[in-house]
């Protein structure tokens, strides 16, 4: 009992002065002036809009912390099961008015800002966003611990914390170019710091074992070199409930601040050095999307999260005293892809090495404990280390690998006796010059569960990358939990006109709890006035995208236009190239129409933005040509506003709830089978934009809720593309005849030096890996019908408002109390 521990007087003079929620806005007010004046030591006299915005932020920052506090006491003395969710990547965003809304003090802090003579939406401005992810994964994991919390579920977010996040995105000469993102200048008043809470990690080093007095062969891992974990809290307030979980993020130090030595020897630069090598681990997050590159500095930052997590997490489990076997009674994790799968080795390390578990009864522990997200099936996502590398960063680790791979295949060696080649092709160990360790294969032999994030996406996984395993293990270690997104920030946030107008139906926010609520819209999908209000709300964001692109590109864009939104991280597989060779093709075709066939055309604003790998030539190359189309097409007076072409240069969250709520179509156009699930796709449809898509991913199950009718489909489908691809590496396919003439036009030289797209046309001209020819035809069909019901305005109405009330599947807390149920077994703990 806590509670005990402290004697009632004193107990009575904290409760007595004990931080409370605000009461009313005067409350709110005296809070932020006191922050001014002290905190930031100001006055109102030099009070800008980034002070008000600080200010602000940590009198709402300072309330999180009392409902944060009040969770983690009751979360401890529940003393129920956690999930740690591990995962390199946090895509946050901004958090101010997530925090003011999920606090529900979002008109209280208005009404004190404006009297104060601020406006709330210039301090919201301020905040740089948290960009600590590169796309998907990294948003995913941000939506999951939003939803964790709203469900009331006890659970902690693990990640590092980097001091540079997603590089920034210009574009110069149409081309990108990468500036650094550093967010923390201003320092960040979401974190609250916890220097008393520091782990030393240790890298490289040698291994050696001695039996001890008890006759037992111990292993010792020592002399490497040794870092700190220092971890910053940023408390995740759940909406309509007071649960405020916990996501921790590690940054790195160096254990000693310089080396005395040195420095009295006179030698002042390498006396610093070290302590500088230690902070560079945390320091920047690499920026490759669905791409794996095996970089040192990568896996000593997987380490050092991971061994500080798990540090953390068991310091923890200690304080209950309880048998180590009741360790998976009272902890899941989850691992975010295979990036935390060091996690996985370093619990068995610390039971057996540390802890004096047995091999078997630890392994038990660990299975049990661990549950593993897969998001990719392209082969050059798939992390595999170097045994070399990994054997001199972290021998001890190395040495158990072999060991948890020498039981395994023993395993599978009694199950299927003679099968020499499945041994090979299921080892973690791949026999390559140098070997390699498969990351994704010692994450599934480490977990009770295997899932995959969208329905086509978990079947793929059991009949391609991990058949084998389906073979050794059965079926039923694999499972789908489809993806999920937080109607918080991607309706209510992003979108606050319409989330009010489906209050009025619904009569109430309770759909942002339960987003299965959105149905009771469906009756209104065909009365007139509900649908002007709808398309009015279309209209109004449409306007406010369109200021945006007047200020940030120059261009006038029409509101009345279709708007075409893609916007994603580029990739080969995501097609741009595919979208930017139809608006090419559409461009031609207008330019070849009489005055009178003119005005048949559905005027269009195709919207792109997206950030590619640094290192991506052929990404690169896709931005560098839709920049100079853009520049041709915008600039051509036979067109005016039949077509107009943006690039939105730096796609952040920010920017995405901004575009997003003002989208007619967006384009999910991956090859059948290579996108996992996609996630933005779900958010697009919440606010009444319509899909144009291929049969891929999430897209699937999207339309089986909100019905054929109300999605554009098109292309191959999944089964067929290992033929296709056959067929283009054996014999000659002929060219999309379409494709070709807009090859030809790029060849001409009207969008510049046409030997930049060299590489790009070739790509598709000799093996079309992704199959843009064989899709194009089924493609351009697909926009010519979007382009004709568009026209008609009331059945667009219908079909947007049809969609939106079939979306409930898609909240992220329905996905989160799937891996509840069937992953973690947690149960929520509500505060009352
Ligand atoms: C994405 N993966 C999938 N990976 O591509 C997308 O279909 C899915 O919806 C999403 O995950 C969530 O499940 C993704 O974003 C990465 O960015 C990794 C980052 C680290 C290096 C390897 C790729």
């Amino acid at each position: 009992n806590i509670e005990a521990s402290i004697p009632s007087a004193s107990r009575q003079v904290w409760q007595k002065f004990a931080l409370k929620e605000f009461a009313d806005k005067e409350e709110f007010q005296q809070e932020f002036i006191r922050h001014v004046e002290t905190t930031l030591a100001r006055s109102m006299y030099n009070c800008d809009d980034l002070a008000a915005y600080q200010a602000a932020s940590q009198a709402i920052r300072d309330r999180l912390i009392v409902a944060w506090n009040k969770t983690q006491q009751k979360h401890t003395t529940k003393d129920r099961k956690r999930v740690y969710y591990l995962s390199l990547e946090f895509l946050m965003g901004r958090a101010m008015d997530n925090a003011m809304l999920n606090a529900g003090v979002k008109d209280i802090t208005k009404q004190g800002v404006e009297d104060l003579g601020f406006k709330i939406e210039d301090l919201l401005e301020q905040e740089p966003d948290a960009a600590l992810g590169n796309g998907g994964l990294g948003r995913l994991a941000a939506c999951f611990i939003d939803s964790i919390a709203s469900t009331n579920y006890p659970g902690w977010g693990y990640g590092l914390r980097y001091q540079y996040g997603i590089f920034k995105q210009r574009i110069v000469d149409g081309y990108q170019v990468e500036a650094p993102d550093y967010w923390l200048t201003f320092s960040n008043p979401w974190e609250i710091p916890r220097y008393e809470i520091q782990i030393d990690i240790m890298f490289y080093g040698y291994t050696r074992k001695y039996t001890n007095d008890d006759g037992k062969v111990v292993h010792v891992w020592e002399g490497g070199e040794q870092v700190q974990a220092v971890a910053y809290d940023v408390p995740v307030p759940g909406y309509g409930t007071e649960t405020t979980n916990n996501l921790r993020l590690w940054a790195s130090k160096p254990t000693r601040e310089f080396d005395f030595e040195k420095f009295n020897a006179g030698d002042y630069e390498s006396s610093v050095r070290e302590s500088q090598k230690a902070e560079t681990i945390s320091a920047v997050l690499y920026p490759n999307d669905n791409f794996y590159s095996g970089k040192e500095l990568r896996l000593k930052q997987q380490y050092f999260w991971v061994a500080a997590s798990l540090n953390d997490i068991i310091r923890r489990f200690k304080k209950t005293h309880r048998p180590w076997k009741e360790f998976p009674d009272q902890v899941a994790i989850q691992l975010n892809d295979t990036h935390p799968t060091l996690a996985v080795v370093e619990l068995q390390r610390i039971l057996v090495d540390m802890e004096g578990v047995e091999w078997d009864e630890a392994w038990k522990i660990v299975t049990s404990t661990f549950g593993y997200t897969n998001h990719t099936v392209l082969p050059e996502a798939l992390e595999k280390w170097p045994v070399p590398l990994f054997q001199n960063l972290l021998p001890r680790h190395m040495e158990i690998i072999y060991e948890i791979n020498l039981f395994f295949l023993q395993q599978v060696e009694k199950l299927f006796p003679k099968d020499r080649d499945l041994l090979r092709r299921v080892s973690i160990i791949e026999e390559s010059t140098p070997q390699q360790v498969r990351m994704a294969f010692l994450a599934i032999i480490g977990s009770h569960k295997v899932n995959g994030v969208a329905e086509l996406h978990s079947e793929l996984i059991k009949t391609t990358i991990f058949k084998d395993f389906v073979t050794v293990y059965g079926p039923d270690k694999f499972m789908n939990v489809t993806n999920g997104i937080t109607p918080r920030r991607w309706l209510h946030q992003a979108n606050p006109q319409l989330s009010d107008l489906i209050a009025s139906k619904v009569g109430s926010y309770d759909f942002l709890k339960d987003l299965n609520l959105l149905k009771k819209i469906e009756p209104f999908a065909h009365d007139p006035k509900f649908q002007d209000e709808w398309v009015a709300i279309k209209k109004f964001n449409k306007a406010r995208l369109a200021a945006h692109i007047k200020q940030s590109n120059g261009i006038d864009v029409d509101v009345n236009a279709l708007f075409d939104v893609q916007v994603k991280r580029i990739h080969e597989y995501k097609r741009q190239q595919m979208n930017i060779f139809g608006v090419i093709h559409r461009y031609l075709s207008i330019k070849a129409l009489t005055a009178a066939q003119k005005k048949d055309v559905t005027p269009r604003v195709c919207i792109f933005g997206g950030k590619s790998a640094p290192g991506y030539y052929m990404a690169k190359t896709i931005i560098k040509l839709i920049n100079a189309v853009s520049e041709v097409v915008n600039a051509d007076a036979d067109i005016g506003d039949l077509l107009k072409v943006v690039f939105i240069a730096d796609y952040n969250v920010s920017k995405a709830e901004i575009i997003i709520p003002a989208s007619d179509i967006s384009q999910h156009i991956s090859t059948a089978g290579t996108e996992a699930s996609g996630t933005s796709n779900m958010k697009f449809v919440l606010n009444g934009g319509l899909i144009l898509g291929t049969v891929d991913g999430a897209n699937i199950e999207i339309t089986r809720e909100v019905g054929e009718n109300n999605i554009f489909l098109f292309g191959h489908l999944a089964e067929s593309v290992e033929d296709l691809r056959h067929k283009h590496r054996f014999s000659d396919v002929p060219l999309d005849p379409n494709l070709e003439k807009v090859f030809e036009a790029i060849e001409s030289g009207i969008f510049g030096d046409a030997n930049i797209y060299g590489s790009l046309i070739s790509s598709v001209t000799s093996s079309d890996y992704y199959l843009v020819s064989d899709d194009f035809q089924s493609y351009l069909d697909a926009q010519k019908l979007v382009d004709q019901d568009f026209k008609n305005k009331d059945t667009w109405a219908s079909r947007s408002i049809s969609a939106v009330a079939n979306m409930g599947f898609f909240s992220s807390d329905r996905a989160i109390d799937e891996y509840a149920e069937s992953i973690w077994n947690i149960e929520p703990i509500s505060l009352d």
